[in-house]
């Protein structure tokens, strides 16, 4: 099967990922079955657990966040949590299994004052031999630098959805300030994280965009978050109609063709979906989910549930790659087995 690997591509166009979607359900399953077994073991899933280092208050208005300042949905707000209480909660997750561990701050870029202390936070994760991911908004090229410098392995940033729908969902910081921050974590060697939300209201071109988006930048993301709307009451979508389940199925499948080597998470909106759902967003590709029992700041599948879920399906948990592993040994995830294939994404 390694030998049906063709080399990623970086020059899809719209109509051949719009066709992508278009397949008949079997034969994009079909397909996606075929690329992931190049690249991956099917049968394992990477487990990286989240943090909200920084909670609420955000002055950016993205319609779908329960942290933006200007929807009220009851949030508490927290300030910059203390490098300690970072240190125990990565602890425990990588007790509970887990071998990367992300941070999320609600910022729309990070004051200098607070990248020291998120700089300590990544130093705290490391040492664990824990992959340290963070996500805390716009960054310049210094800081981006900052950062790596700290130890930092990948930095989320997501496109969210395409360049055309973007207006509707965010006003206060275009696409191209995003485009311009992915490539300043590019340029500083970490590792880029970035993907989108389905769910939104936007078309099934709009998926399209975005996912050739990210399929042509110049070198894919390492890791494509693929999220379904968590509808929270009080922001913009709370009331936008459900995507049709095999829709969301459909664009992790299309994720996987364009970007074969990348790490597909299956990312926000797990808690509402079905084992079996689940099953078949495995099967689509995706390799990846957060596990703990919460996001950000809304639920996610208790630990319990998930390793039942992996159990049942005879998937395992990925091992932690050994570069992570040089600060500390990590003990072998809750539901060890398989070796899962490490490929960086290009
Ligand atoms: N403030 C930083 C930023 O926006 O870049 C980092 C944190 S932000 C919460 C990270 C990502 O979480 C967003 O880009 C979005 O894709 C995802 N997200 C936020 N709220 C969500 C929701 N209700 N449902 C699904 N995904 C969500
Ligand atoms: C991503 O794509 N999804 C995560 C992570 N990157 C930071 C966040 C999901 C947040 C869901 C809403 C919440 O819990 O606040
Ligand atoms: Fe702020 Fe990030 Fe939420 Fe947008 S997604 S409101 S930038 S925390």
């Amino acid at each position: 099967m390694k030998d049906a690997r063709e080399p990623p591509r970086h020059d899809w166009t719209l109509p051949e990922v719009e066709a992508l979607f278009a397949l008949p359900f079997m034969d994009l399953m079909f397909r996606a079955q075929r690329v992931h077994r190049a690249w991956h073991d099917p049968n394992a899933v990477q487990l990286a657990t989240l943090l909200s280092i920084k909670t609420g208050a955000c002055p950016e208005d993205c319609a779908y966040c329960p942290q933006s300042v200007r929807y009220e949905t009851g949030l508490k707000r927290e300030a910059l949590l203390e490098v300690a209480a970072v240190r125990d909660a990565a602890g425990r997750a990588r007790a509970a299994g887990a071998t990367r561990f992300c941070m999320g701050a609600a910022w729309r870029a990070p004051k200098e004052r607070d990248l020291e202390v998120v700089a300590a936070m990544i130093g705290e994760v490391r040492a664990l031999g824990l992959e340290s991911c963070a996500t805390l908004g716009m960054l310049t090229p210094a800081q981006a630098a900052r950062l790596r410098e700290a130890g930092l392995d990948y930095y989320n940033h997501n496109l969210d959805t395409s360049a055309e729908f973007y207006g509707e969902i965010i006003t206060t910081r275009t696409y191209q300030d995003r485009l311009d921050t992915l490539a300043a974590v590019r340029a500083a060697g970490i590792s880029v994280c970035c993907g989108g939300i389905v769910g939104m209201g936007e078309s099934v071109g709009d998926r399209a965009r975005l996912l050739q988006t990210l399929a042509n930048l110049p070198q894919h993301p390492e890791s494509v978050p693929i999220n379904r709307l968590v509808k929270v009451p009080g922001t913009p979508l709370e009331g936008v109609p459900d995507v049709d389940p095999f829709d969301f199925v459909r664009a992790i499948a299309v994720a996987r063709v364009t970007m074969p080597r990348a790490q597909v998470r299956l990312s926000a909106g797990r808690e509402a979906m079905s084992d079996e759902l689940q099953a078949l967003c495995l099967l689509a590709g995706a390799n990846s989910i957060f596990y703990g029992e919460r996001l950000l700041t809304t639920g996610n599948p208790d630990v319990e549930r998930d390793r039942q879920l992996l159990a049942r399906l005879k998937v395992s948990a990925a091992r932690a790659p050994a570069a992570a592993a040089a600060g500390a040994s990590a003990p072998a995830p809750a539901c060890a087995g398989h070796d899962a294939s490490r490929a960086r994404a290009s």
